[in-house]
């Protein structure tokens, strides 16, 4: 398959790697929005949130508890995640990644 995070996830395509477990892989995004951004994502294929399955139930938790580790590891304690799904909602990489974003004040709502 050719998914640029798979390629990322095996190794193939090196990045800043800043977190790891068994089911997720956190590393800097190319194209930063803020001081910190770190792209998470489920080591394994799933194109969406949409696409995810009821079996993801442990990956799309671990995402979380991931987002939790970087914040503690990185001494943040204000930050957003956010996961844009479909072409219109921003999404250009289809493999699932959840956005973690900090380092400075963000608008709420979103443009
Ligand atoms: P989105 O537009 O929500 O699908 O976010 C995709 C993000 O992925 C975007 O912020 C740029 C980033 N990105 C794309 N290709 C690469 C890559 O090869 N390496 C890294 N580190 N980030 C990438």
């Amino acid at each position: 398959m050719d998914c640029i995070f798979c390629k990322i996830a095996c190794g193939e395509v090196k990045s800043r790697i800043v977190y790891e477990d068994d089911k997720t892989l956190a590393f800097e995004d190319l194209n930063p929005q803020a001081p910190t951004h770190i792209l998470i994502i489920p080591k394994n294929h799933i194109e969406s949130i949409l696409e995810a399955k009821d079996s993801d139930l442990q990956t799309i938790g671990a995402i979380n508890i991931a987002a939790r580790n970087i914040a503690k590891k990185l001494n943040i304690s204000d930050f957003r995640i956010v996961s844009n799904c479909g072409k219109k909602a921003g999404q250009s990489v289809f493999h699932l990644h959840y956005h973690f974003l900090a380092g400075r004040r963000f608008l709420w709502p979103p443009g």
